[in-house]
């Protein structure tokens, strides 16, 4: 094994680095030549969509539309490597429990569908109508369909999403726990009350029009890669670029567009950054907050002097609503207070406005920095609150930009994946398929790991992800999925969530979006809504690597089959072709009239968003401001009351060699780490103030009020250029310690970014 290593890497994000890398990975999936040839499919009219993450595809077409990580992707489901029944005869399942997440996956594709047997503690061949059977047989048992689990991971495509709800409302319940619940979904919920749509209002050619792009904790270099393309542009053409992490992250500092051939060979690489600031975990609330008095100290100095004034005025009285409120609100906050919370200076703070005022046109970005927090709602209505100030909303090169995760999270969403859906939405499936649909509200992840706990939720089923890793408190919640009578994973490659069992378990593998998906010996096309609200096809570019593959529609359609009979649809029918299905949305969710010809237009089409249009589906008809103070305590009460001081905060974030709980490789090549993921980073002053030296290993325990011990073990020290008080390390490792109850207010979302932590000496040797 190659040695543990850390140094800090000072080439530039993209470049020759990415393109080693991406070599290294065809190699590793034992089918470079046929996955050279589906890579160039990636993104393109009549190809697939990447299974990478939820960035646009640049309508222009053409040229090479991967990147690194999207090779990654494509070449770690497209590999020949198979986990067959003979690999499940051979290893227990306890044994297989003993394996890393990177070792699970990297063993190969699912290809037969499988149940577990507690006697042997093996996973053993069942057919697949034996399987839909015994879904249908514990489904059909329960007292209350409200009993029963349904995640959804954001890969699904629309039509299987689409079927999956229909299917699951058809049943009779709404519990929908999805990936988005600890994801993007404090975007949703502030965004809705705020815009009255909770998605963006961006699309990628305004990002060719802004004056100037913000960018909140979000690392782009490594989870959307090809967001660099336009702010290489932006920058070169003079448009500002101001970015908020803790961490200098290297894709925003310096980026070498490994498409462009001159930049590679000159090997120069494009300074991105036009200013960087680096707020404390849970801060940007707060520098928002100051680039809102700094903006309305200076307008109120320009009417002062007979000058314009910086609102947009016409914007304000026609479009929003709650302005005064929200302008007592920003004058009730004091500078040190500002400064406090968001760990910057108002000196850098008003250098941040100056950017902002004398941008014309702004686009505000975020990602997981922001959502995941106590507060990520209020600190999303800031955005939206600033952006109304000076109408950066529906005009080209302006808005908010929400950046998606999974490929296909926000069309889940939109095809109906919500435990808390639209009237709208349940009246049309009432009305379009004569059901009894369920009103109240369903479960969300948290709730439903609750409910599993409590013994109230007794089925989980899971169209793809990795629920055992990807949530919060892994001990409670393993011992959730443990508690249940069956659960079912529809997965591509073998993950934890397969080993943590209910009593009786199945593994129902699936073709992924590199696969060609036949139905009757037809190629079947898939469609996905990117960040943009774009809807394009997918087509399946790879000879499945097992005939005993089954597409996700069609297993949702096998189970809907075996639960419910011939109702409320002919299941069989919509599987066999899925124009059938796109029917079906055509009819029932809005938007999407005439989906069948204008998916023929090249690249898809625009979805259409309400805010963007200067419609406001808000509750006062207008864009609402909304008028909070700071939160009072960054921490939350319940880490207060646990007794303890926390030493540090901690922050759980990517790899650059990992999707999500799929672990690529133990490399992080921008942040210099090397075969190594039980790392802490943490700045040096911290370690010394904590009596610990670089390279020490350390536990690391959470505080809590419940007096539980979260912990996690033998992690190693690594000094590195962050704030202080704040520390890093790498999801899904470090899920043990974030409390299944601390969550977003309003968004109900893990608080995996702002974790009160104590370092601890080790108390067990190192694994490896
Ligand atoms: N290759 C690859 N691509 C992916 C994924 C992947 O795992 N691998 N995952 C996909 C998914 S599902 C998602 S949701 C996205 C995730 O995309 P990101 O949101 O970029 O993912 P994280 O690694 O969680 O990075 C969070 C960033 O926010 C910063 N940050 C943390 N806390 C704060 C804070 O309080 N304030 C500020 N300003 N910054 C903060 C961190 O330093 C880090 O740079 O990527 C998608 N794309
Ligand atoms: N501490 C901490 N926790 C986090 C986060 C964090 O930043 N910090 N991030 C959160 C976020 S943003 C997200 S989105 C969640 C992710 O949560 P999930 O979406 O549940 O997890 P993934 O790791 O993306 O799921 C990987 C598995 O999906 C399956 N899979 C892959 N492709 C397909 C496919 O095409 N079809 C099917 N059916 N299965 C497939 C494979 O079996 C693979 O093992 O994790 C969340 N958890
Ligand atoms: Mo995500």
């Amino acid at each position: 094994m190659t040695q543990r290593d850390h140094k800090p890497y000072d080439g530039p994000a993209g470049g020759w680095g990415a393109l080693r890398s991406v070599t290294r990975h065809w190699l590793d999936s034992q089918q470079p030549i046929k996955n050279v040839r589906a890579l160039l499919k990636t993104n393109q009219n009549g190809g697939f969509d990447c299974p990478g993450c939820a960035w646009g595809d640049d309508p222009k077409g053409g040229r090479i539309q991967f990147c690194e990580n999207g090779a990654k992707a494509v070449n770690w489901e497209a590999t020949s490597r198979a986990v067959d029944p003979a690999f499940f005869a051979a290893h227990p399942v306890s044994e297989l429990l003993k394996q890393s997440d990177h070792w699970l996956e990297h063993q190969g594709r699912l290809v037969e569908p499988m149940r577990y047997n507690r006697d042997s503690d093996r996973y053993e061949p069942v057919s697949w109508e034996q399987a839909f059977a015994l879904i249908a047989e514990h489904l059909n048992r329960l007292e209350s369909p409200d009993q029963a689990e349904f995640y959804t991971s954001g890969r699904a495509s629309n039509e299987a999403a689409f079927l999956y709800q229909l299917f699951v409302r058809s049943y009779g319940t709404n519990n929908f726990p999805d990936c988005s619940n600890m994801c993007h979904e404090a975007s949703g919920v502030a965004l809705g009350s705020s815009i009255g749509i909770g998605k963006g209002t961006v699309t990628l050619e305004d990002f060719e029009e802004a004056d100037a792009i913000f960018i909140f904790g979000q690392n782009p270099g490594t989870n959307h890669p090809r967001m660099l393309a336009p702010l290489s542009r932006a920058v070169r053409r003079g448009a500002d670029v101001a970015c908020f992490n803790p961490l200098k992250e290297r894709g925003l500092e310096r980026f070498q567009d490994p498409q462009d051939m001159r930049e590679m060979l000159a090997n120069d690489s494009e300074p991105l950054n036009t200013a960087f600031f680096r707020p404390a975990l849970g801060g940007d609330m707060a520098a928002v907050r100051g680039i809102a008095k700094a903006l309305l100290a200076w307008d109120r100095d320009a009417l002062a002097n007979g000058k314009p004034g910086l609102l947009d005025r016409d914007f304000i009285a026609t479009h929003t609503d709650g302005m005064e409120a929200y302008v007592a609100a920003v004058d009730a906050t004091d500078w040190v207070d500002i400064e406090q919370q968001s760990g910057l200076s108002r000196i850098d703070i008003e250098h941040a406005a100056k950017m902002y005022c004398r941008a014309g046109r702004v686009i505000i970005c975020w990602a997981m920095g922001i959502t995941q927090h106590r507060h990520s709602v209020a600190m999303i209505q800031e955005f939206v609150n600033l952006q109304l100030l000076r109408g950066n909303i529906g005009k080209p090169g302006a808005g908010l930009c929400p950046v998606r995760g999974h490929s296909n999270v926000q069309g889940d969403r939109t095809m109906g994946i919500n435990e808390r859906p639209p009237q709208l939405l349940l009246d049309n499936l009432a009305s379009n398929f004569d059901i009894e649909v369920p009103r109240h509200q369903g479960h969300n992840t948290v709730e439903a790991i609750r409910a599993m706990l409590d013994g109230q939720a007794r089925v989980f089923i899971a169209l793809g992800g990795n629920f055992a890793q990807a949530t919060p408190d892994s001990e409670l919640t393993h011992d959730a999925l443990r508690r249940c009578d069956l659960t079912v994973q529809i997965s591509t490659k073998l993950n934890r969530s397969h080993l943590v069992t209910g009593r009786d378990a199945l593994i129902l593998p699936c073709l992924g979006r590199t696969d060609i998906d036949r139905q009757n010996g037809i190629p079947q096309a898939v469609t996905v809504e990117d960040s943009f609200s774009m809807i394009h096809a997918s087509y399946g570019q790879l000879e499945p690597l097992a005939d005993t593959l089954k597409s996700e529609p069609a297993i949702v359609a096998g189970m809907a089959k075996a639960t419910l009979g011939n109702r409320p649809v002919d299941w069989d029918a919509l599987a066999a072709d899925y124009r059938r299905i796109r029917e079906l949305i055509e009819r029932t969710i809005p938007g999407f009239e005439g989906m069948a010809r204008r998916l023929a237009e090249p690249g898809g089409f625009h979805l259409g968003n309400s805010a963007r249009e200067l419609t406001w589906s808000t509750a006062a008809g207008k864009a609402t401001f909304h008028a909070h103070a700071l939160p009072a305590d960054l921490f939350d009460a319940r880490v207060r009351n646990s007794g303890q001081q926390p030493d540090l905060v901690l922050q759980t974030l990517r790899s650059h060699d990992q999707y999500n709980t799929t672990v690529y490789s133990l490399n992080d090549r921008y942040r210099g780490v090397q075969n190594q993921r039980d790392v802490i980073f943490i700045n040096a002053d911290d370690m010394a103030r904590l009596g610990y030296h670089e390279g020490d290993r350390v536990d690391v325990i959470s505080l809590w009020e419940d007096g539980r011990e979260r912990r996690i073990r033998n992690f190693c020290l690594i000094p590195y250029d962050i704030p202080a008080g704040q520390a890093a390390a790498y999801y899904p490792e470090t899920n043990p310690l974030v409390p299944l109850d601390s969550t977003g207010e309003g968004s109900f979302t893990p608080t995996s970014k702002f974790i009160a932590v104590k370092l601890l000496p080790a108390t067990t040797a190192p694994t490896a």
